[in-house]
C-alpha cells in the first residue's frame, strides 16, 4: 500500500493536529513530517516536545502565505536535499476551530479556513501532491433531539444520523467556513483531478485540547476552583470521539481512501452535554449540582450523530478508544498533571467568555 514519505501538516500545533503528529511519530517513523502552523492563541510548539527532531520540521506560518507553502511544498523546498525526501502529501487541519469566537467575529474564519484552503489546494494541484481535507459533522447542520419537533426548515424524513450523503446545511458562521472549504476541496478533485480526499469528524476529546472547548473548559474551571458553566438546557447532544481514534482514522484515510471520497469519522459516541458534565463531576469528586446554567449560543445546533459505517467497511477503520467513563478519567488525569500546558491561557479564556455572556 501506499505511504506518505513527508506529509506536510497545516495545523499541527493544535489539538488535533499535534496528536495527529504524535501518532504517527509512534506508528509509522519513517514517515517525514514538516508542521505550518502560525501559532495563533490557538497553537503551542510544546504541544510538540517529544517527537523526535529527525522526524520533524517545525515552521512557524500562515496557510495564508502563497510563497511560503509553495516553498514548502515544492520539490527542492523546505528540509528537501538535507536526508529529506520531497512532501508527497498535505494533511491539512489548520483552521480557526471554535464556534463562540466565530460568532463574536468570523472574520477570521473566512480568512483561515476558506482562504487558506485555497492557498493549500494550489500549491497542492502545481506539484500533484496528495491532499487530505480534516472538516467537520457540523457542515450537515443539527438534526432534532429525540422527542423534540424538529425545526421548521429541517426536513423530518431526514435520516436519524448524518452519512456522507446529508445534504450540506451549516447553522453557525464557522461551519459555514468548514463548508466553504470542503466545497473548494471537491471542485479542485472535479475540475483539476486534485487527488483529495475528506473526513468529516465528530467532537473530539483528548490531550492538548484548549481550555475554551467544553471538556477542557469544565475540567480545568473545577481544578481552578470555578463552578462549569452549561450552555442552555444541556440536553444538547455531541457525538464525542477520542482523539486518538480520529488520527488513526486520518491515516487509514491518506492511505488507503478512494481518491476523491467523503469519509465521515465517529465512534458512537453521542452524549448529552449534562451526562458528560456528570460524569466529570463524580470524577473530580465534586456534586452532582455544582454548575452554572449560562446563555446558550444564538441559533445553537442541538443533535449531532455519525454513521461512520463506510469507513468501518471500505477501510475497515475501527475505534479502539470507546470506553468513554475511562477516556475521560484519562483526560482528566492530563489536565490535573499539565497544569503549566493550560495555565497561561485560562484567565484570557474566561475574561473573553464574560464578555460573550457564557
Ligand atoms: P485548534 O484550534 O486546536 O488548532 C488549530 C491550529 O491551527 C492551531 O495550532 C493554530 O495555531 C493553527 N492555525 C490557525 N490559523 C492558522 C493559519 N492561518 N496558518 C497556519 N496555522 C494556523 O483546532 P482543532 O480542534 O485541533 O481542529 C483541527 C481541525 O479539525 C480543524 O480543521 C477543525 O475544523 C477540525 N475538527 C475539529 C473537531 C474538534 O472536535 N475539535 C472535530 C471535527 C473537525
Ligand atoms: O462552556 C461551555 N459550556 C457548554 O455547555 C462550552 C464551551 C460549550 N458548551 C456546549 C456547547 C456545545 O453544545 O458544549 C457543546 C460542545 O461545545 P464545544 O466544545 O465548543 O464544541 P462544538 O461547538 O460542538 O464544536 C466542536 O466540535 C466540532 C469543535 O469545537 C469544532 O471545531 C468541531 O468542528
Amino acid at each position: 500500500p501506499w505511504r506518505p514519505r513527508h506529509i506536510l501538516v497545516t495545523g499541527g500545533a493544535g489539538f488535533i493536529g499535534a496528536n495527529f503528529v504524535h501518532w504517527v511519530a509512534q506508528h509509522h517513523p519513517e514517515t517525514h513530517m514538516t508542521v505550518l502552523d502560525l501559532l495563533t492563541y490557538a497553537g503551542k510548539r510544546e504541544s510538540l516536545e517529544g517527537v523526535p527532531n529527525n522526524q520533524l520540521t517545525f515552521v512557524r506560518g500562515d496557510i495564508c502565505d502563497a510563497a511560503l507553502v509553495e516553498s514548502l511544498a515544492s520539490p527542492t523546498g523546505g528540509m528537501v536535499g538535507r536526508g529529506v525526501p520531497p512532501v508527497d502529501a498535505i494533511v491539512h487541519f489548520a483552521a480557526e476551530s471554535h464556534n463562540d469566537n466565530a460568532i463574536a467575529d468570523a472574520t477570521p474564519f473566512l480568512r483561515t479556513n476558506v482562504l487558506g484552503t485555497h492557498v493549500l489546494l494550489e500549491a497542492a494541484r502545481r506539484h500533484d501532491l496528495r491532499f487530505h481535507h480534516i472538516s467537520t459533522d457540523e457542515v450537515y447542520g443539527d438534526l432534532p433531539l429525540p422527542g423534540e419537533s424538529p425545526d421548521p426548515d429541517t426536513d423530518p424524513s431526514r435520516a436519524t444520523r448524518f452519512t456522507e450523503e446529508s445534504p450540506y446545511r451549516p447553522s453557525s458562521p464557522y461551519a459555514a467556513s468548514k463548508a466553504a472549504a470542503d466545497h473548494l476541496v471537491r471542485a479542485w478533485h472535479r475540475t483539476y483531478g486534485l487527488r483529495t480526499t475528506i473526513s468529516n469528524c465528530s467532537n473530539n476529546y483528548g490531550p492538548y485540547q484548549h481550555v475554551e472547548k467544553y471538556i477542557p473548559r469544565q475540567i480545568t474551571n473545577i481544578l481552578c476552583g470555578r463552578r462549569p458553566r452549561l450552555y442552555g438546557d444541556g440536553r444538547a447532544i455531541r457525538d464525542w470521539i477520542h482523539v486518538a481514534d480520529h488520527c488513526s482514522a486520518v491515516w487509514a484515510i491518506l492511505t488507503r481512501g478512494a481518491i476523491g471520497e467523503t469519509y465521515i469519522v465517529g465512534a458512537d459516541g453521542e452524549r448529552s452535554n449534562l451526562e458528560v458534565l456528570g460524569g466529570i463531576l463524580q470524577v473530580m469528586g465534586r456534586p452532582a449540582d455544582d454548575f452554572e446554567h449560562v446563555t446558550d449560543r444564538p441559533g445553537a445546533d442541538r443533535r449531532y450523530a455519525l454513521a461512520a459505517t463506510k469507513l468501518k467497511r471500505d477501510l475497515q477503520w475501527h475505534p479502539e478508544h470507546t470506553d468513554f467513563a475511562r477516556g475521560l478519567e484519562e483526560t482528566i488525569r492530563w489536565y490535573a498533571d499539565h497544569e503549566s500546558w493550560w495555565r497561561g491561557d485560562k484567565e484570557g479564556t474566561e475574561r473573553r467568555y464574560l464578555r460573550q455572556g457564557h
